[in-house]
Protein backbone atom coordinates (compact mmCIF):
# COMPACT_ATOMS: atom_id res chain seq x y z
CA UNK A 1 0.00 0.00 0.00
CA UNK A 2 1.66 3.46 -0.60
CA UNK A 3 0.79 5.40 1.84
CA UNK A 4 2.78 8.11 3.37
CA UNK A 5 6.11 7.56 4.56
CA UNK A 6 5.55 6.96 8.47
CA UNK A 7 2.24 5.20 7.79
CA UNK A 8 2.30 1.55 8.27
CA UNK A 9 -0.67 -0.42 6.53
CA UNK A 10 -3.71 -1.26 8.47
CA UNK A 11 -3.52 -4.79 9.95
CA UNK A 12 -7.31 -7.15 10.48
CA UNK A 13 -6.51 -10.10 12.42
CA UNK A 14 -9.34 -12.46 14.24
CA UNK A 15 -8.11 -12.10 17.50
CA UNK A 16 -9.84 -15.16 19.06
CA UNK A 17 -8.91 -18.95 18.80
CA UNK A 18 -9.67 -22.11 16.59
CA UNK A 19 -12.03 -24.08 17.40
CA UNK A 20 -13.90 -20.84 18.30
CA UNK A 21 -16.66 -20.10 21.30
CA UNK A 22 -19.27 -18.48 20.88
CA UNK A 23 -17.85 -15.09 19.91
CA UNK A 24 -15.03 -13.93 17.99
CA UNK A 25 -13.11 -11.01 18.05
CA UNK A 26 -11.57 -9.17 14.85
CA UNK A 27 -9.14 -6.68 15.42
CA UNK A 28 -7.88 -4.22 13.25
CA UNK A 29 -4.46 -2.13 14.07
CA UNK A 30 -3.44 1.32 12.55
CA UNK A 31 -3.86 3.84 10.81
CA UNK A 32 -7.50 2.98 8.85
CA UNK A 33 -8.48 1.31 11.76
CA UNK A 34 -10.79 4.45 13.24
CA UNK A 35 -12.31 4.91 9.56
CA UNK A 36 -12.88 1.08 9.33
CA UNK A 37 -14.92 1.58 12.49
CA UNK A 38 -16.74 4.52 11.23
CA UNK A 39 -17.40 2.99 8.09
CA UNK A 40 -19.03 -0.42 9.53
CA UNK A 41 -20.35 1.12 12.78
CA UNK A 42 -20.93 4.63 12.77
CA UNK A 43 -19.69 7.12 15.33
CA UNK A 44 -16.47 6.67 17.15
CA UNK A 45 -17.98 4.83 20.67
CA UNK A 46 -15.85 6.62 23.75
CA UNK A 47 -12.33 5.42 24.23
CA UNK A 48 -11.78 1.97 25.78
CA UNK A 49 -15.62 1.69 26.34
CA UNK A 50 -17.60 -1.72 24.65
CA UNK A 51 -20.63 -0.53 22.72
CA UNK A 52 -23.21 -2.20 21.39
CA UNK A 53 -23.70 -1.33 17.30
CA UNK A 54 -24.86 -2.86 14.30
CA UNK A 55 -21.99 -3.46 11.94
CA UNK A 56 -22.84 -2.97 8.09
CA UNK A 57 -21.08 -5.86 6.14
CA UNK A 58 -22.02 -4.76 2.74
CA UNK A 59 -25.13 -6.33 0.51
CA UNK A 60 -27.33 -4.88 3.37
CA UNK A 61 -25.68 -7.93 5.67
CA UNK A 62 -25.64 -6.53 8.98
CA UNK A 63 -24.26 -8.19 11.65
CA UNK A 64 -25.20 -7.11 15.83
CA UNK A 65 -22.21 -6.66 17.68
CA UNK A 66 -20.08 -5.35 20.71
CA UNK A 67 -17.19 -2.75 19.04
CA UNK A 68 -14.24 -0.78 21.15
CA UNK A 69 -12.10 1.98 19.90
CA UNK A 70 -8.69 1.94 21.72
CA UNK A 71 -7.04 4.66 20.25
CA UNK A 72 -3.25 4.95 19.88
CA UNK A 73 -0.95 4.95 22.04
CA UNK A 74 -2.66 3.66 24.83
CA UNK A 75 -3.30 0.35 23.24
CA UNK A 76 -1.62 -3.18 21.86
CA UNK A 77 -0.09 -2.62 19.47
CA UNK A 78 1.03 1.45 20.21
CA UNK A 79 -1.44 2.02 17.32
CA UNK A 80 -5.05 2.90 17.23
CA UNK A 81 -6.89 -0.06 17.44
CA UNK A 82 -10.59 -1.37 16.70
CA UNK A 83 -12.15 -4.69 17.69
CA UNK A 84 -15.40 -5.90 16.39
CA UNK A 85 -16.75 -8.78 18.68
CA UNK A 86 -19.10 -10.63 17.40
CA UNK A 87 -20.79 -14.72 16.83
CA UNK A 88 -18.72 -16.85 16.16
CA UNK A 89 -18.32 -19.06 12.81
CA UNK A 90 -16.29 -19.85 10.07
CA UNK A 91 -18.34 -17.66 7.89
CA UNK A 92 -19.53 -15.33 10.07
CA UNK A 93 -16.46 -14.03 11.19
CA UNK A 94 -14.60 -14.31 7.37
CA UNK A 95 -17.92 -12.01 6.45
CA UNK A 96 -16.66 -9.34 9.05
CA UNK A 97 -12.78 -10.05 8.48
CA UNK A 98 -13.62 -9.08 4.65
CA UNK A 99 -15.52 -6.03 5.27
CA UNK A 100 -12.56 -4.39 6.90
CA UNK A 101 -10.34 -5.53 4.15
CA UNK A 102 -12.39 -4.18 1.63
CA UNK A 103 -11.70 -0.46 3.54
CA UNK A 104 -7.93 -1.02 3.12
CA UNK A 105 -6.80 -3.19 5.88
CA UNK A 106 -4.56 -5.87 4.97
CA UNK A 107 -4.74 -9.15 6.59
CA UNK A 108 -1.65 -9.83 9.28
CA UNK A 109 0.67 -12.65 9.64
CA UNK A 110 1.81 -14.47 12.74
CA UNK A 111 2.69 -12.56 15.54
CA UNK A 112 2.69 -8.99 13.71
CA UNK A 113 0.42 -6.85 15.99
CA UNK A 114 2.96 -7.97 18.67
CA UNK A 115 5.67 -6.97 16.61
CA UNK A 116 4.35 -3.57 15.93
CA UNK A 117 3.54 -3.52 19.87
CA UNK A 118 7.52 -4.15 20.18
CA UNK A 119 8.34 -1.61 17.35
CA UNK A 120 6.26 1.12 18.77
CA UNK A 121 7.70 0.91 22.35
CA UNK A 122 4.79 -0.48 23.72
CA UNK A 123 6.43 -3.87 24.84
CA UNK A 124 10.29 -4.94 25.17
CA UNK A 125 11.02 -8.17 23.26
CA UNK A 126 11.11 -10.26 26.71
CA UNK A 127 7.77 -9.08 27.22
CA UNK A 128 6.82 -10.07 24.20
CA UNK A 129 7.98 -13.67 23.97
CA UNK A 130 6.26 -13.74 27.61
CA UNK A 131 2.67 -12.59 25.95
CA UNK A 132 3.71 -16.06 23.17
CA UNK A 133 4.73 -18.05 26.22
CA UNK A 134 1.36 -17.52 28.24
CA UNK A 135 -0.32 -18.71 25.05
CA UNK A 136 1.54 -21.53 24.42
CA UNK A 137 1.81 -22.92 28.20
CA UNK A 138 1.00 -26.44 28.76
CA UNK A 139 1.71 -26.61 32.52
CA UNK A 140 0.71 -24.66 35.37
CA UNK A 141 4.61 -23.66 36.33
CA UNK A 142 5.12 -22.81 32.67
CA UNK A 143 2.21 -20.51 33.06
CA UNK A 144 3.18 -18.62 35.77
CA UNK A 145 6.39 -18.64 34.98
CA UNK A 146 5.25 -16.88 31.17
CA UNK A 147 3.29 -14.28 33.33
CA UNK A 148 6.24 -13.07 35.40
CA UNK A 149 7.90 -12.81 32.37
CA UNK A 150 5.15 -10.83 30.26
CA UNK A 151 5.18 -8.19 33.06
CA UNK A 152 8.83 -7.90 32.65
CA UNK A 153 9.97 -9.25 35.75
CA UNK A 154 13.24 -10.46 33.38
CA UNK A 155 13.60 -7.16 31.56
CA UNK A 156 14.00 -5.38 34.50
CA UNK A 157 17.02 -7.69 36.34
CA UNK A 158 18.66 -7.97 32.58
CA UNK A 159 18.44 -4.20 32.09
CA UNK A 160 19.72 -3.31 35.92
CA UNK A 161 22.19 -5.10 34.96
CA UNK A 162 22.97 -3.50 31.31
CA UNK A 163 22.72 0.25 32.97
CA UNK A 164 25.57 -0.83 35.42
CA UNK A 165 27.85 -2.01 33.36
CA UNK A 166 27.15 0.86 30.74
CA UNK A 167 28.30 3.45 33.52
CA UNK A 168 31.02 1.41 34.32
CA UNK A 169 32.04 1.24 30.97
CA UNK A 170 31.95 5.35 30.41
CA UNK A 171 33.79 5.43 33.85
CA UNK A 172 36.33 3.87 32.21
CA UNK A 173 36.45 5.25 28.92
CA UNK A 174 36.76 8.91 30.52
CA UNK A 175 40.34 7.84 31.60
CA UNK A 176 41.39 6.71 28.40
CA UNK A 177 43.19 9.31 26.90
CA UNK A 178 45.42 10.08 29.93
CA UNK A 179 45.85 5.88 30.69
CA UNK A 180 49.12 6.87 32.71
CA UNK A 181 46.56 8.93 34.71
CA UNK A 182 45.02 6.69 35.94
CA UNK A 183 45.04 5.20 39.91
CA UNK A 184 45.77 1.52 40.59
CA UNK A 185 42.87 1.67 43.04
CA UNK A 186 40.39 2.56 40.46
CA UNK A 187 41.33 -0.14 37.91
CA UNK A 188 40.76 -2.46 41.01
CA UNK A 189 37.26 -1.15 41.81
CA UNK A 190 36.48 -1.38 38.57
CA UNK A 191 37.67 -4.81 38.27
CA UNK A 192 35.60 -5.70 41.85
CA UNK A 193 32.76 -4.22 40.07
CA UNK A 194 32.98 -5.92 36.76
CA UNK A 195 33.23 -8.99 39.28
CA UNK A 196 29.59 -8.28 40.74
CA UNK A 197 28.06 -7.72 37.43
CA UNK A 198 29.61 -10.97 36.19
CA UNK A 199 28.12 -13.04 39.47
CA UNK A 200 24.51 -11.52 38.78
CA UNK A 201 24.72 -12.97 35.27
CA UNK A 202 25.89 -16.24 36.43
CA UNK A 203 23.40 -16.44 38.67
CA UNK A 204 20.96 -16.31 36.24
CA UNK A 205 22.26 -19.00 33.86
CA UNK A 206 23.18 -21.34 36.96
CA UNK A 207 19.76 -21.10 37.74
CA UNK A 208 18.42 -21.69 33.79
CA UNK A 209 17.81 -25.17 34.02
CA UNK A 210 15.70 -24.61 37.45
CA UNK A 211 13.22 -22.82 35.96
CA UNK A 212 13.52 -24.67 32.63
CA UNK A 213 12.78 -28.10 34.31
CA UNK A 214 10.19 -26.35 36.14
CA UNK A 215 7.57 -24.98 33.52
CA UNK A 216 8.61 -28.33 30.78
CA UNK A 217 6.58 -31.10 30.25
CA UNK A 218 8.79 -33.92 31.64
CA UNK A 219 8.74 -37.27 30.42
CA UNK A 220 8.87 -39.58 33.16
CA UNK A 221 9.81 -43.32 31.42
CA UNK A 222 9.03 -46.68 33.28
CA UNK A 223 11.53 -49.01 32.37
CA UNK A 224 12.89 -52.54 33.55
CA UNK A 225 12.80 -55.92 33.10
CA UNK A 226 9.93 -57.84 31.74
CA UNK A 227 7.03 -58.80 34.48
CA UNK A 228 8.27 -56.35 36.81
CA UNK A 229 5.30 -54.53 37.31
CA UNK A 230 5.84 -51.63 35.26
CA UNK A 231 2.57 -51.44 33.62
CA UNK A 232 0.64 -51.93 36.92
CA UNK A 233 2.96 -48.63 38.34
CA UNK A 234 2.29 -46.98 35.07
CA UNK A 235 -2.00 -47.77 35.66
CA UNK A 236 -1.82 -46.76 39.23
CA UNK A 237 0.13 -43.75 39.06
CA UNK A 238 -2.50 -42.34 36.39
CA UNK A 239 -5.31 -43.40 38.71
CA UNK A 240 -7.03 -45.55 35.77
CA UNK A 241 -6.07 -48.83 34.00
CA UNK A 242 -4.58 -47.59 30.57
CA UNK A 243 -2.01 -50.06 29.96
CA UNK A 244 -2.44 -53.88 29.71
CA UNK A 245 -1.14 -56.09 32.82
CA UNK A 246 -0.63 -59.70 32.14
CA UNK A 247 1.08 -61.93 34.08
CA UNK A 248 3.19 -63.40 30.81
CA UNK A 249 6.15 -61.85 30.39
CA UNK A 250 6.22 -59.46 26.98
CA UNK A 251 2.41 -58.27 27.05
CA UNK A 252 3.48 -54.63 26.55
CA UNK A 253 5.17 -54.36 23.37
CA UNK A 254 4.49 -50.47 22.06
CA UNK A 255 5.17 -47.96 24.66
CA UNK A 256 2.34 -46.25 25.86
CA UNK A 257 2.09 -42.51 26.76
CA UNK A 258 -0.22 -40.42 29.29
CA UNK A 259 -0.58 -37.04 30.49
CA UNK A 260 0.25 -37.06 34.35
CA UNK A 261 -0.37 -34.07 36.42
CA UNK A 262 1.61 -33.18 39.39
CA UNK A 263 0.73 -29.84 41.11
CA UNK A 264 2.08 -27.11 38.80
CA UNK A 265 3.19 -29.46 37.03
CA UNK A 266 3.06 -31.94 34.06
CA UNK A 267 4.74 -34.94 33.04
CA UNK A 268 4.52 -37.35 30.24
CA UNK A 269 4.20 -40.76 31.93
CA UNK A 270 5.79 -43.31 29.42
CA UNK A 271 5.01 -47.53 29.83
CA UNK A 272 7.41 -49.29 27.70
CA UNK A 273 8.38 -53.39 27.04
CA UNK A 274 10.62 -55.16 29.37
CA UNK A 275 13.96 -55.22 28.27
CA UNK A 276 15.40 -58.52 27.33
CA UNK A 277 17.76 -60.05 25.33
CA UNK A 278 16.28 -62.76 22.81
CA UNK A 279 12.77 -62.43 22.59
CA UNK A 280 10.76 -62.87 18.90
CA UNK A 281 11.03 -60.08 15.82
CA UNK A 282 7.60 -58.42 17.73
CA UNK A 283 8.87 -57.68 20.70
CA UNK A 284 12.69 -57.35 19.88
CA UNK A 285 11.27 -54.11 18.24
CA UNK A 286 9.62 -52.96 21.49
CA UNK A 287 11.97 -53.49 23.03
CA UNK A 288 14.66 -51.11 20.90
CA UNK A 289 11.57 -48.48 21.57
CA UNK A 290 12.27 -48.98 25.47
CA UNK A 291 15.86 -48.20 24.66
CA UNK A 292 15.32 -44.90 22.96
CA UNK A 293 12.80 -43.92 25.05
CA UNK A 294 15.34 -44.42 28.02
CA UNK A 295 17.36 -42.14 26.16
CA UNK A 296 14.63 -39.35 25.81
CA UNK A 297 13.92 -39.72 29.21
CA UNK A 298 13.94 -36.55 31.98
CA UNK A 299 12.89 -39.09 34.52
CA UNK A 300 13.67 -43.18 34.29
CA UNK A 301 11.57 -45.16 36.83
CA UNK A 302 13.42 -47.94 36.85
CA UNK A 303 11.35 -51.06 38.35
CA UNK A 304 12.19 -54.49 39.11
CA UNK A 305 10.22 -56.92 41.40
CA UNK A 306 10.99 -57.70 44.89
CA UNK A 307 10.52 -61.28 44.00
CA UNK A 308 13.14 -61.73 41.28
CA UNK A 309 16.49 -61.98 41.14
CA UNK A 310 18.86 -58.34 40.38
CA UNK A 311 17.95 -57.92 36.70
CA UNK A 312 21.06 -56.53 34.08
CA UNK A 313 20.05 -52.87 34.53
CA UNK A 314 22.68 -51.98 31.50
CA UNK A 315 19.29 -50.63 29.61
CA UNK A 316 19.99 -48.02 31.73
CA UNK A 317 23.27 -46.47 30.21
CA UNK A 318 20.78 -44.77 28.00
CA UNK A 319 19.76 -42.82 30.19
CA UNK A 320 21.67 -39.98 29.54
CA UNK A 321 20.75 -37.15 31.72
CA UNK A 322 18.25 -38.46 33.33
CA UNK A 323 17.19 -38.66 36.90
CA UNK A 324 16.71 -42.53 38.04
CA UNK A 325 14.17 -43.28 40.79
CA UNK A 326 14.64 -46.83 41.38
CA UNK A 327 11.63 -48.41 42.61
CA UNK A 328 10.71 -51.96 43.74
CA UNK A 329 7.78 -53.97 42.73
CA UNK A 330 5.58 -57.18 44.20
CA UNK A 331 6.46 -56.24 47.99
CA UNK A 332 4.06 -58.03 49.31
CA UNK A 333 5.53 -60.92 48.06
CA UNK A 334 9.16 -59.85 50.31
CA UNK A 335 11.62 -57.21 50.32
CA UNK A 336 15.36 -57.59 48.68
CA UNK A 337 16.13 -53.92 47.36
CA UNK A 338 15.80 -52.10 50.88
CA UNK A 339 17.15 -48.46 49.38
CA UNK A 340 14.61 -48.37 47.04
CA UNK A 341 11.15 -47.40 47.03
CA UNK A 342 8.79 -49.72 47.17
CA UNK A 343 5.30 -50.41 46.00
CA UNK A 344 2.48 -53.40 46.51
CA UNK A 345 0.13 -53.20 43.72
CA UNK A 346 -1.66 -56.87 44.02
CA UNK A 347 -4.71 -56.92 41.43
CA UNK A 348 -8.07 -56.23 43.91
CA UNK A 349 -6.18 -55.02 46.57
CA UNK A 350 -5.15 -51.24 47.85
CA UNK A 351 -2.22 -50.22 46.51
CA UNK A 352 0.13 -49.38 48.69
CA UNK A 353 3.62 -46.78 48.40
CA UNK A 354 2.37 -45.28 45.74
CA UNK A 355 2.47 -41.86 47.78
CA UNK A 356 6.27 -42.16 48.01
CA UNK A 357 6.65 -42.12 44.05
CA UNK A 358 4.42 -39.24 43.84
CA UNK A 359 6.89 -37.68 45.74
CA UNK A 360 10.11 -38.55 44.49
CA UNK A 361 8.54 -37.12 40.74
CA UNK A 362 7.17 -33.96 42.98
CA UNK A 363 10.95 -33.47 44.69
CA UNK A 364 12.21 -33.84 41.24
CA UNK A 365 10.22 -30.98 39.92
CA UNK A 366 10.74 -28.63 42.70
CA UNK A 367 14.18 -29.50 43.21
CA UNK A 368 15.45 -25.69 42.76
CA UNK A 369 11.71 -24.67 41.93
CA UNK A 370 12.10 -21.06 44.07
CA UNK A 371 15.58 -20.46 42.22
CA UNK A 372 14.34 -20.89 38.94
CA UNK A 373 15.70 -18.40 36.46
CA UNK A 374 12.60 -17.70 33.83
CA UNK A 375 14.88 -16.71 31.07
CA UNK A 376 14.20 -18.48 28.28
CA UNK A 377 16.74 -20.23 25.92
CA UNK A 378 17.07 -17.30 23.66
CA UNK A 379 18.00 -15.23 27.03
CA UNK A 380 19.95 -17.88 28.65
CA UNK A 381 22.60 -17.61 25.07
CA UNK A 382 22.36 -14.09 25.36
CA UNK A 383 23.58 -14.34 29.26
CA UNK A 384 26.28 -16.62 28.34
CA UNK A 385 27.90 -14.22 25.63
CA UNK A 386 27.62 -11.23 28.29
CA UNK A 387 29.02 -13.52 30.68
CA UNK A 388 31.51 -14.42 28.16
CA UNK A 389 32.70 -10.60 27.37
CA UNK A 390 32.57 -9.70 31.23
CA UNK A 391 35.05 -12.06 31.50
CA UNK A 392 37.10 -11.22 28.99
CA UNK A 393 37.05 -7.21 30.12
CA UNK A 394 37.83 -8.75 33.67
CA UNK A 395 41.02 -10.01 32.12
CA UNK A 396 42.29 -6.34 31.02
CA UNK A 397 41.56 -4.73 34.22
CA UNK A 398 44.90 -5.34 36.08
CA UNK A 399 46.74 -2.27 35.05
CA UNK A 400 46.13 1.01 33.25
CA UNK A 401 47.46 -0.44 29.42
CA UNK A 402 44.69 -2.59 28.59
CA UNK A 403 41.80 -0.10 29.43
CA UNK A 404 40.70 0.45 26.18
CA UNK A 405 40.62 -3.53 25.76
CA UNK A 406 38.38 -3.70 28.85
CA UNK A 407 35.97 -0.76 27.59
CA UNK A 408 35.56 -2.68 24.35
CA UNK A 409 34.60 -6.02 26.34
CA UNK A 410 31.88 -4.77 29.02
CA UNK A 411 30.77 -2.88 25.12
CA UNK A 412 30.43 -6.00 24.23
CA UNK A 413 28.28 -7.72 27.33
CA UNK A 414 26.19 -4.50 27.30
CA UNK A 415 25.23 -5.19 23.96
CA UNK A 416 24.51 -8.89 24.38
CA UNK A 417 22.20 -7.97 27.51
CA UNK A 418 20.12 -5.33 25.50
CA UNK A 419 19.27 -8.06 22.65
CA UNK A 420 17.40 -9.36 25.48
CA UNK A 421 14.86 -6.82 25.76
CA UNK A 422 15.85 -5.43 22.21
CA UNK A 423 15.61 -1.64 24.03
CA UNK A 424 19.36 -1.25 23.67
CA UNK A 425 20.52 1.58 21.18
CA UNK A 426 23.57 -0.45 21.34
CA UNK A 427 22.84 -3.99 20.13
CA UNK A 428 20.27 -3.58 17.65
CA UNK A 429 18.64 -6.29 17.36
CA UNK A 430 18.74 -8.31 13.90
CA UNK A 431 15.86 -8.47 11.11
CA UNK A 432 16.30 -12.08 11.13
CA UNK A 433 15.92 -12.37 15.03
CA UNK A 434 13.05 -10.34 15.29
CA UNK A 435 11.16 -12.29 12.67
CA UNK A 436 12.31 -15.83 14.29
CA UNK A 437 10.78 -14.78 17.38
CA UNK A 438 7.53 -13.27 16.02
CA UNK A 439 6.56 -16.23 13.38
CA UNK A 440 6.54 -18.56 16.37
CA UNK A 441 3.39 -16.15 17.21
CA UNK A 442 -0.26 -17.10 16.32
CA UNK A 443 -1.68 -14.43 14.10
CA UNK A 444 -4.10 -12.42 15.51
CA UNK A 445 -1.23 -11.71 18.50
N1 LIG B 1 1.56 -59.69 43.90
C1 LIG B 1 1.79 -58.67 43.10
N2 LIG B 1 1.65 -58.80 41.79
C2 LIG B 1 1.91 -57.75 40.97
C3 LIG B 1 2.35 -56.51 41.49
N3 LIG B 1 2.55 -55.67 40.44
C4 LIG B 1 2.28 -56.35 39.33
N4 LIG B 1 1.88 -57.62 39.64
C5 LIG B 1 1.51 -58.69 38.69
O1 LIG B 1 2.67 -59.00 37.93
C6 LIG B 1 2.30 -59.34 36.60
C7 LIG B 1 3.07 -58.45 35.62
O2 LIG B 1 2.64 -57.12 35.80
P1 LIG B 1 2.79 -56.02 34.67
O3 LIG B 1 2.38 -54.77 35.28
O4 LIG B 1 2.09 -56.45 33.41
O5 LIG B 1 4.35 -56.07 34.46
P2 LIG B 1 5.23 -55.48 33.26
O6 LIG B 1 5.52 -56.59 32.34
O7 LIG B 1 6.48 -54.99 33.89
O8 LIG B 1 4.46 -54.39 32.61
C8 LIG B 1 0.79 -59.15 36.53
O9 LIG B 1 0.18 -60.40 36.70
C9 LIG B 1 0.50 -58.24 37.69
O10 LIG B 1 -0.81 -58.38 38.19
C10 LIG B 1 2.49 -56.40 42.91
O11 LIG B 1 2.87 -55.34 43.47
N5 LIG B 1 2.20 -57.48 43.65
MG1 LIG C 1 3.91 -54.08 30.68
Amino acid sequence: MSTGAMERDTLVAVATGRPDGGVAIVRASGSRARAMLEAVAGPLPPPRRLVRRAIALGEGEVEDGLVVFMPGPRSFTGEDVVELHVHAGERNVAAVVRALLALGGRAAGPGELSRRAFELGRMTLDEAEGVAAVIGAKTEEALHQARRLAAGELGREVEAQRRALVELRAEIEANLDFPEDVDPGDVSRWREEAGERRAAVARWLSRFEAGRRARAKARVVLAGPPNAGKSSLFNALLGRARALVADQPGTTRDYVEAELELDRHGCVLVDTAGLRDGAEAVEQAGVELSRSQIEGADVVLWVEAADAEAADAGGLAQARGATVIRVETKRDRGLRREEWLGVALRPGEEPRGLEAVHEALRAWFSAGADEAWIGLSRHRDRAREALAAIDEACEHLIDDEQLELAAFGLGVAQARLGEITGRSAMGPVGEEVLASIFARFCIGK
